[in-house]
């Protein structure tokens, strides 16, 4: 079922030629529906296209730790801002290969390595090149999300077998600015377009709980539903909150989003792109699981697994093998098997 909905190489992403297929007062009028209504609706659209209890399982890997040189107002990883995240050195092939070998034990079918660059120098590239070489020895899929590329650079992650390019929007184009200064939306959909033509497949999604409104979190759905084609994995982020960034001090530690907001967002993107995967992202260690089983109703169908996102933590194998038991989940093969 974890099947592209499009034909890679023969598709740009900016700018769409047709008229936009979602306006922000259509998805705002989503948001705005009774929350049975849009369960109703979002759970009717996800069993077109999905069967509703496979969730697929993606593990991470910070293969690049710290020390990155952005502004992203949330990231632990940004070097200007005190978080207690060290600066590590890139990671080596063997320990990159243990790690992953480690996820496939536990179950998990796509291995997913971030680096904390703005972007990949070429020794660093071909580094990477190596490791996904490997990881997919293992019978992985793969995926890495490591900034923006270069002309040239997707092609190189292409050849050496990268199924997946992460690369999120964060949030809608009017916000942007106030999260991040030291890059633009558009030089994120840029590295897109050339992910996309390079024939990848396309990982974007966004973070809500920034302190945005839920007029600019239906303006983050419509910016990824109207990419043409849609990103066939979107991944939902809820802010985790670290102290020493902007955004963690922002709100004084408290979650400030409304937990049945997310899980509306979580609906609103699967109603707007209903064959993506639609990712219940971080934030997850901190949610009750009575709202991820909202999620997964909603239709969410993948998640990050394992007990670390990239620097900070996610719940553990075991919670979340207690979880699938409890609501009747199981795992979703991976593409292939
Ligand atoms: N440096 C690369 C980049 O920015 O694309 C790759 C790694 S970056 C950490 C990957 C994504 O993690 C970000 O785009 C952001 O959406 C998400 N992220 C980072 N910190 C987060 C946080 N504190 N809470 C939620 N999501 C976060
Ligand atoms: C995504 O959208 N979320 C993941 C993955 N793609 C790379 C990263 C979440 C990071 C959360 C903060 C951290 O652990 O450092
Ligand atoms: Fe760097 Fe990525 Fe973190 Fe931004 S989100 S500071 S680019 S690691």
């Amino acid at each position: 079922m974890d099947t592209p909905h499009t034909t890679p190489n023969t598709t740009s992403l900016a700018p769409p030629t047709a008229a936009p297929r979602w306006t922000v007062d259509q998805v705002a009028a989503l948001f705005d529906l009774p929350f049975n209504d849009l369960m109703y609706r979002a759970q009717t659209v996800h069993r077109e296209h999905f069967d509703p209890n496979a969730v697929q399982r993606s593990t991470l890997l910070s293969i690049k730790t710290g020390g990155c040189p952005e502004d992203c107002g949330y990231c632990p990883q940004a070097a200007r801002y005190h978080t207690g995240v060290d600066n590590e050195d890139i990671l080596s092939v063997e320990q990159v290969v243990a790690a992953a070998q480690c996820a496939k034990d536990n179950g998990a079918t796509r291995f997913c390595m971030g680096a904390a660059w703005r972007g990949p120098k070429q020794r660093d590239l071909d580094k990477v090149v190596d490791m996904i070489t490997a990881v997919r020895g293992l019978g992985m899929e793969t995926c890495a999300t490591l900034g923006m590329l270069k002309d040239g650079q997707a092609e190189q992650l292409r050849d050496a077998g990268l199924d997946y390019y992460n690369h999120n929007i964060d949030t809608a184009p009017e916000f942007y600015g106030q999260i991040v200064t030291t890059r633009t939306q558009q030089d994120r959909m840029d590295t897109l377009s050339r992910v996309r033509e390079a024939g990848m497949h396309v990982c974007c999604g966004g973070i809500v709980g920034m302190g945005e409104t839920r007029r600019t979190r239906a303006a983050l759905i419509v910016q990824l539903a109207n990419m043409d084609p849609y990103p066939e994995s979107v991944p939902i982020n809820n802010l985790v909150q670290v102290e020493g960034t902007p955004l963690g001090d922002r709100f004084n530690g408290a979650g400030q989003l409304d937990l049945l907001e997310f899980v509306r967002t979580i609906a609103c993107a699967r109603i707007t792109m209903p064959k993506a995967m639609v990712r219940l992202s971080a934030g997850r260690q901190e949610m009750p699981e009575g709202i991820q089983a909202l999620c997964f109703l909603a239709g969410a169908n993948s998640i990050f697994y394992g007990e670390k996102l990239l620097t900070t933590g996610n719940p553990d194998v075991e919670r979340d093998q207690a979880l699938f038991a409890r609501l009747g989940l199981h795992a979703m093969a991976a593409k292939g098997a």
